[in-house]
């Protein structure tokens, strides 16, 4: 990993060693009566990153409504906050989204006295580098980008990012539609460092997609599982859950997380500074962190959980799969998105060439 801080922070954590030493609506299941009977509270989250039935649940509970929305990658969760908010309660952001969000004060401080159920969460996911002291985030989920493969068509040993620029799938492979994301994996394919933004390594990348350009399919962060599962896609690049997730209805599934390295991220769980709800908020995230709904969410999302207290309710078969909690070998090798200033215009210049 090149980035020290960010990768001791998660090397220890997945080593087991502690840090700290140092679009949809809700349904109408909500009671008459519950705590916050008649208020509304407005999320903010990826897409398929929740068990669908904790909604209602959660409004059952309080009896809240729930307007649950869904963004489908990290540009537009940023673009929306730095717009003016769209009046969310809670967002999910990726500790790359974090920075940004962060540095333009739109997140509110974490009051834990709100939060009884921190305690459930694993202290060596605590006090990452891309927010000390956990000031304004509460971990939710973390992951690796990944390559899905459908078995059927792809019988080749695949063992990373080879295969998405490959003739033979032309027409069959669907990229990741972010810049960030899309440009740092060909730099690493390329050899390049993950986060550089050195004009030559540009340029190398932008000469890369333009050639894999008639191979692609399709530029999407979400539709891939879709698209994999129907075998319409034979090749994804994409989040390590959302694969699993299409593994789970379509066994010629597969998920590949390179064993030379790929990125890492956590995703985690804000409150905008300019919420309406930030009781109903605390609630929520709260709920989220109860060892029961988290490890049915686990279970149900296929990503990797921060909430130690829910471990022993996570099915073994998916606390024992690498493509959700890679090795310690291949955590090493992965690499963080880092804060790339005014140089990130460069890498949307890049993506903008090649999708227009
Ligand atoms: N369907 C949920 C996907 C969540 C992916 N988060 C990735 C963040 C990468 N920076």
């Amino acid at each position: 990993m090149r980035h020290v801080s960010q990768a001791t922070y998660f090397i220890l954590a997945v080593a087991g060693v502690s840090l700290l030493a140092g679009g949809c609506s809700g349904n109408a299941a909500s009671s008459a009566g519950g705590p916050f009977a008649g208020q509304t509270l407005y999320v903010f989250n990826w897409s398929d990153y929740i068990d669908p039935g904790l909604i209602p649940e959660f409004e059952r509970r309080t009896g809240a409504h729930v307007q649950y929305d869904n963004y489908s990658n990290e540009s537009e969760l940023e673009t929306k906050m730095l717009a003016g908010g769209g009046g969310y309660d809670v967002i999910f952001p990726s500790d790359a989204n974090l920075r940004v969000l962060t540095k333009k004060e739109l997140l509110a401080e974490i009051d834990r006295s709100q939060l009884p159920n921190w305690k459930n969460l694993d202290p060596k996911f605590l006090d990452p580098p891309h927010d000390p002291g956990n000031r304004h985030s509460v971990p939710y989920f973390w992951g690796t980008v990944a390559v899905g493969i459908r078995t059927d068509h792809v019988t080749e040993a695949v063992k990373g990012f080879e295969v998405l620029f490959d003739e033979r799938y032309r027409g069959r492979i669907t990229m990741l539609d972010d810049p960030e994301n899309a440009v740092a994996i060909c730099m690493l394919y390329l050899g390049f460092p993950m986060n550089s933004t050195d004009d030559d390594h540009l340029a190398k990348v932008a000469e890369l997609l333009a050639n894999q350009r008639p191979l692609v399919q399709s530029y999407t962060a979400d539709a891939f599982k879709e698209k994999l599962i129907k075998g319409e896609a034979w090749v994804a690049l994409g989040w390590s859950g959302d694969i699993l997730q299409a593994r789970e209805q379509e066994p010629r599934v597969r998920a590949v997380v390179p064993e030379t390295g790929t990125m890492i991220w956590v995703d985690s769980m804000c409150i905008p500074k300019d919420a309406a709800n930030p009781k109903l908020a605390y609630a929520f995230i709260d709920f989220l962190l109860d060892a029961d709904v988290a490890a049915r969410n686990a279970n149900f999302v296929k990503y990797a959980s921060p909430n130690l207290a829910a471990r022993s309710r996570i099915k073994p078969e998916l606390l024992d799969d690498p493509s959700i909690y890679p090795p310690p070998q291949v955590i090493e090798r992965c690499q963080w998105l880092e804060d790339k200033g005014a140089a990130i215009a460069k890498i949307e210049r890049v993506w903008e060439q090649i999708r227009n």
